[in-house]
C-alpha cells in the first residue's frame, strides 16, 4: 500500500478504512508525513466533535456505543446529515500502551463491524506534545474524510483529560452515583470544560445525591449560560439515551446557531495555542541543554544572579 500522504487521503475518502487508519497513524507519530496529513486537514471543515470524559469504568464506552445507535438512527445532527460516526479512545494515564492493547478496552462491541461506524484508539507512541495535539489533528484527518460527527472518549478527570476535552465542540462529563468525592476534587477544571452532565449507572444506589451534588456544584461556580444539563443514563440499558442526545442537539444548535463564528474563532484559538505551548515547551528544553544554563544555574546557587536575570540572559542569545 502507498504512503503517500496525499494518496492516502484520496483513497480514505474514497471509503478505505486501511488508508484512513494509516494517515491517523502519522498524526499519532508526528514527523514529516504528520506535517502533510495535517496541511490538507486543516482546509477541510471540521466534524462535529462530541468528546465524552470521566474516570475509568464510568460508562463511557458503553453510553458512547448507545449514542452511535442513537445518532445513525436520527441520521442527522442539525443540519448534518449523518451516515457514518467516527470515534477515538484516548487514554492519557497510558501514554506508551500500543493502540492494540487500547483497544482492549473498547467495549463498542455493537458497532465493532459496522461499515459506518470508524472505531480507533489513540496512543502518543512518545512524540512532543503527545496525546493534545494528536487528538485534535486526528479529529480533523476524520472530518477531511468526510465523517460529519467524531465521539472522543478520554479516560480520567485531570488536566490532560481537560485540555482534550477542551478540543470537543460538545463536551459531556461521565460521572456515577457516589462520585461526590472526586468531583470536588476536579472542581474547577470540570465546571469548564462540561457541556452536559452525565450520571450514568443512575440504576444504582445514590443518584439523587450525585444530582444534588452537582447542583449544588454548578451554584457555587461561575455563572454558566445556559445552565449545563445534568441527565441520568442506564448505558448497558440504553435508558436516557434519547435525552442525552436531545441535550447534545440542543448545545450543537446553540454552538452553531447565531454563534458560529465566535465558536470557529475560538477553536482556532485553542488549534494555534496548543502548537504554541508545544514549540514554547520545546524551546525551553532545547535552552536547558545549553553549556549557558549550567552556567546561569552556577550562578543562581553563587548568588550571582536572580531567576529573572538568568531568564532573560538565555533568551537573549542567538
Ligand atoms: N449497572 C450498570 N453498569 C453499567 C452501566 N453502564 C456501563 N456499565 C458497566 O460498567 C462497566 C464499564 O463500562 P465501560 O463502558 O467500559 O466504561 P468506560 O468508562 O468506557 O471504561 P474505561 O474506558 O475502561 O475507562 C461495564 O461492565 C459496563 O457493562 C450502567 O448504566 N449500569
Ligand atoms: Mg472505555
Amino acid at each position: 500500500m502507498t504512503r503517500d500522504p496525499a494518496t492516502l487521503l484520496a483513497e480514505a475518502v474514497a471509503g478505505s478504512r486501511a488508508a484512513l487508519a494509516r494517515l491517523i497513524t502519522y498524526v499519532e507519530s508526528g514527523g514529516a508525513n504528520q506535517r502533510e496529513v495535517v496541511a490538507s486537514a486543516y482546509r477541510a471543515a471540521p466534524p462535529y466533535v462530541v468528546g465524552l470524559t470521566g474516570p475509568p469504568g464510568a460508562g463511557k464506552s458503553t453510553l458512547t456505543d448507545q449514542l452511535i445507535a442513537t445518532a445513525l438512527a436520527h441520521g442527522a445532527l442539525g443540519a448534518v446529515r449523518l451516515e457514518e460516526v467516527g470515534v477515538l479512545c484516548v487514554d492519557p494515564s497510558s501514554p506508551f500502551t500500543g493502540g492494540a492493547i487500547l483497544g482492549d478496552r473498547v467495549r463498542m462491541q455493537d458497532h465493532a463491524t459496522d461499515e459506518r461506524v470508524y472505531i480507533r484508539s489513540l496512543a502518543t507512541r512518545g512524540h512532543l506534545g503527545g496525546l493534545s495535539l494528536a487528538v485534535p489533528d486526528a479529529v480533523r484527518v476524520l472530518g477531511a474524510v468526510g465523517f460529519p460527527v467524531v465521539f472522543v472518549e478520554t479516560v480520567g478527570v485531570g488536566q490532560m483529560e481537560v485540555d482534550i476535552a477542551s478540543a470537543a465542540d460538545t463536551t459531556i462529563v461521565v460521572t456515577n452515583p457516589g462520585w461526590g468525592d472526586a468531583m470536588q476534587a476536579n472542581k474547577a477544571g470540570l465546571l469548564e470544560v462540561a457541556d452536559i452532565f452525565v450520571i450514568n449507572k443512575a440504576d444504582r444506589a445514590g443518584l439523587a445525591e450525585t444530582r444534588r451534588d452537582l447542583e449544588q456544584m454548578l451554584d457555587l461556580g461561575a455563572v454558566r449560560e445556559p445552565r449545563p444539563p445534568i441527565v441520568a443514563t442506564v448505558a448497558s440499558t440504553g435508558e436516557g439515551t434519547e435525552e442525552l442526545w436531545d441535550a447534545i442537539v440542543d448545545h450543537h444548535d446553540l454552538l452553531l446557531g447565531d454563534g458560529v463564528l465566535a465558536h470557529r474563532q475560538r477553536q482556532a484559538r485553542a488549534d494555534l495555542d496548543r502548537v504554541l505551548a508545544v514549540a514554547v515547551r520545546a524551546r525551553v528544553g532545547a535552552l536547558a541543554g545549553r553549556p549557558a544554563y549550567d552556567e546561569q544555574v552556577a550562578l543562581l546557587v553563587a548568588g550571582a544572579t536572580d531567576p529573572y536575570r538568568a531568564a532573560e540572559a538565555l533568551l537573549s542569545e542567538p
